[in-house]
């Protein structure tokens, strides 16, 4: 799919999203009350769930592994800042942490020395949260795909969840978008080991979706092939979360 064919189909999408409007303004306050008195899912009423599917399946159609989020200079680089401490402990214990991996062929339980050990990859890119603001960040880690294919399950699966220690935190992934070259098991960040704010001993770095995918201080990954829940999707946002 070139450029020229993805612009067509947002201008397509854009007319079609209006068109939606305008059918929801005529309809007015009795559908805005139809509306919100809909079955939920997750969350949310369900034709906006609907609306969030038919965003994902775009997407999904539209995702390629050669298409990368922007990278940035150092000089980018910009003050980093904490959101979030779901599942988060202030004092963490490096060396009592293990990184479990559920459902692979091989069960496994990995040191972060382990970890280290894999190939480095580091790269500089945007972390954007849903909340609207985002910051450029330089990452240091493994890549996911790495570890993967180090640790497979037994047989292709489709999806990828990740839980902190104790489930406080916990996201569900797309299969492709956790093979991404881009999606990286972080201990450093901004050339220094990770803090706990941060997600102390590791985190996800996830920039083509985003910042609720990142998960910090990740105590296990497990393969599956039933969708996993993912906590901000539980909570109405959007379970696919790409952009
Ligand atoms: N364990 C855990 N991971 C988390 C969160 C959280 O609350 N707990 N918040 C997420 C959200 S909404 C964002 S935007 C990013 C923020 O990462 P940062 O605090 O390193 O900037 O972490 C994500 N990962
Ligand atoms: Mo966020």
């Amino acid at each position: 799919m070139t450029d020229e064919d993805v612009d067509a189909a947002v201008r397509r999408l854009s007319r079609r999203g209006f068109a939606t409007m305008a059918v929801a303004a005529a309809a007015g306050f009795a559908g805005y009350r139809w509306l919100r008195t809909r079955p939920r899912v997750g969350g949310l009423e369900l034709p906006f769930r609907r609306a969030l599917w038919m965003n994902e399946s775009i997407a999904r159609a539209f995702y390629s592994p050669d298409r990368l989020s922007p990278l940035f200079r150092p000089s980018d680089v910009t003050k980093a800042r904490v959101n979030g401490h779901l599942g988060l402990v202030e004092n963490v214990d490096a060396n009592a942490w293990r990184l479990a991996i559920e459902g692979a062929a091989l069960p496994a339980s990995l040191t972060l020395e382990e970890i280290r050990q894999l190939p480095v990859h580091e790269m500089i890119t945007e972390l954007r949260c849903i909340e609207g603001w985002s910051t450029i960040v330089k990452w240091k880690g493994v890549r996911l795909r790495e570890l993967i294919a180090r640790y497979p399950p037994p047989s292709p699966v489709r999806y990828v969840s990740m839980e902190t220690p104790g489930r406080g935190y916990y996201v569900g992934l797309d299969i492709e978008s956790a093979l991404h070259p881009q999606s990286l098991l972080v201990y450093e960040m901004n050339d220094r080991p990770l803090d706990w704010h941060h997600g102390a001993p590791l985190r996800l770095a996830m920039p083509i979706k985003y910042g609720i995918k990142s998960i910090k201080r990740i105590g296990t990954i497990r393969y599956t092939d039933v969708r996993p829940p993912d906590f901000w999707a539980d909570r109405g946002y959007d379970w696919y979360a790409g952009h």
